[in-house]
């Protein structure tokens, strides 16, 4: 086995044991109540899964493994010359639940790299959609079109025994994420330049790779992706995307159908695909407004309008988060670091102080203030990359660290199948009626 593999085998042995014991003795024990808003309201607040990999405050935010973002970024090891955490070490992080020495996360890349390889069968499949096909859609047919690799589908058909899903799981996941800046990248030159490919660069880590194959050879680019790709890593599990990754896997479906399944979540406007709305949103208002840097008044008339047309501001507000997410904050403090005069950099922060007092006098919002989506954009424009439909497909690269992290300690705990109970709404007014008290199967 390999060093992180048996790392996480030694881990997951542990913990497997301490999960059973959990709920030997307290498998009885009330997590929380369910109210019938809930039910019909996205099962918000509804404690419902258990997720290693990070853990969600609604006041302070994301922390992977007890790490918040500014720690990580001082605790994680570095590229040469940069100051910004390498995702290799985040997913070291994740999976094994230790902060990794330089020459972990080293081994990693080397890992990554030596994985990376993508069948040619790959490239065609994407090839054989037009060009004009979002970049998310192709993304997800390259996954589906990378099925083929797929050693726990293989090892599965053969019998496989069930204390050894999680091997197989682990194999894919690997080379799941060592092949997917080869996929993203090769999509985001076959649509916006013309076809012409660029290979992959050995010595360089993950996300500087990556930028690499996308034609951004800018130091300040390659450590932009390496914040973005540790920064949309995880966000704990009951989210669209991961939690689509743990449902479908739950049905043992393979790594590389249930990541496709989590990356088609990530593709919805309320979802992912915010990160495009929130550019697009901009670049209509400064057309519609005529100038680069709009004044604090002019974004108020914009945003009111937007929100008299019935639309959401694309990139604020949250399900579950009530402040400023610190991974908006993480994107703002590069943007002061590397671009403090860019003008739609700071179209982004004069939005952040005209939106959320706007948000907040409707009354309904439970969180006025902004979310990821709302900077990633404007950075990436910064450094040359404005094709703005290609943005989900970043984030959903960073996204299978942590999905796919959590697949694996998904099959490690040997979670059954998922399956919760739904209920009618004629059932809902006989029990409302004291008719019918019986809800469970
Ligand atoms: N602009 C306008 N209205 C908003 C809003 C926003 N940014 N955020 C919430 N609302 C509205 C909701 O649509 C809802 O309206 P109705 O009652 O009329 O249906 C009301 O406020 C209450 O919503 P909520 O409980 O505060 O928010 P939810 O948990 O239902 O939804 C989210 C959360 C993210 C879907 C929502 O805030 C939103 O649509 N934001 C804009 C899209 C966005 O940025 N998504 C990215 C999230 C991060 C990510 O996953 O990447």
């Amino acid at each position: 086995m390999g060093v992180i593999k048996d790392k996480f085998k030694e881990k997951a042995d542990v913990m497997s044991v301490e999960v059973k014991e959990i709920l030997k003795q307290h498998g009885d024990k009330k997590i929380g109540e369910v109210f019938l808003s809930q039910v019909y309201q996205g099962m918000r607040g509804i404690t419902g899964l258990v997720t290693e990999t990070s853990l969600l405050d609604a006041q302070e935010g994301i922390r992977f493994r007890g790490y918040s973002i500014p720690e990580l970024q001082k605790k994680l090891p570095k590229a040469p010359g940069g100051s910004e955490p390498l995702p290799e070490g985040l997913f070291y992080l994740m999976l094994v639940g230790e902060l990794p020495t330089d020459e972990d996360v080293q081994h990693l890349t080397s890992v990554w790299q030596r994985r990376s390889h993508v069948p040619n069968h790959v490239f065609a499949t994407i090839e054989a959609l037009p060009v004009t096909t979002h970049p998310m859609t192709q993304f997800v047919v390259a996954i589906m079109a990378l099925q083929t690799e797929s050693q726990f589908a293989k090892k599965y058909a053969a019998g496989l025994n069930k204390k050894d899903y999680w091997d197989a799981v682990f194999d894919d996941s690997m080379d799941l994420i060592a092949r997917l800046p080869r996929v993203a990248a090769y999509i985001y030159r076959r649509k916006y330049k013309k076809g012409e490919h660029i290979q992959p660069n050995g010595l360089l880590d993950w996300a500087g790779n990556f930028a690499h194959m996308m034609g951004y050879e800018d130091d300040g680019f390659k450590e932009l992706m390496r914040l973005y790709m540790t920064i949309h890593a995880d966000h704990e599990g009951g989210n669209v995307s991961a939690h689509t990754t743990h449902l479908v896997g739950s049905a043992l479906s393979d790594p590389y159908l249930s990541f496709a399944a989590g990356m088609n979540g990530l593709a919805g406007p309320l979802h992912g695909l915010a990160n495009q709305e929130v550019i697009k949103w901009i670049f209509e208002m400064r057309e519609e407004l005529g100038t680069e840097l709009p004044s604090k008044e002019q974004i108020i008339e914009y945003v009111k309008k937007t929100l008299q047309q019935g639309k959401v501001v694309p990139g604020y507000g949250h399900a579950v988060l009530r402040k400023t997410d610190p991974r908006f904050t993480a994107q703002m403090e590069f943007g002061k670091k590397h671009m403090p005069e860019d003008p739609l950099v700071k179209t982004v922060w004069n939005i952040y102080e005209a939106v959320p007092p706007i948000l907040q006098s409707l009354g309904k919002i439970k969180n006025p203030w902004p979310n990821v989506d709302a900077h990633s954009g404007a950075l990436l424009v910064h450094y040359g990359m404005e094709e703005y439909e290609f943005y989900t497909v970043l984030f959903g690269v960073s996204r299978s660290l942590g999905v796919l992290a959590s697949l694996c300690w998904d099959r490690a705990f040997g979670f059954p199948l998922e399956r919760p109970k739904s209920i009618t709404n004629a059932q809902v007014k006989l029990w409302l009626d004291g008719k019918d008290e019986i809800w469970g199967e």
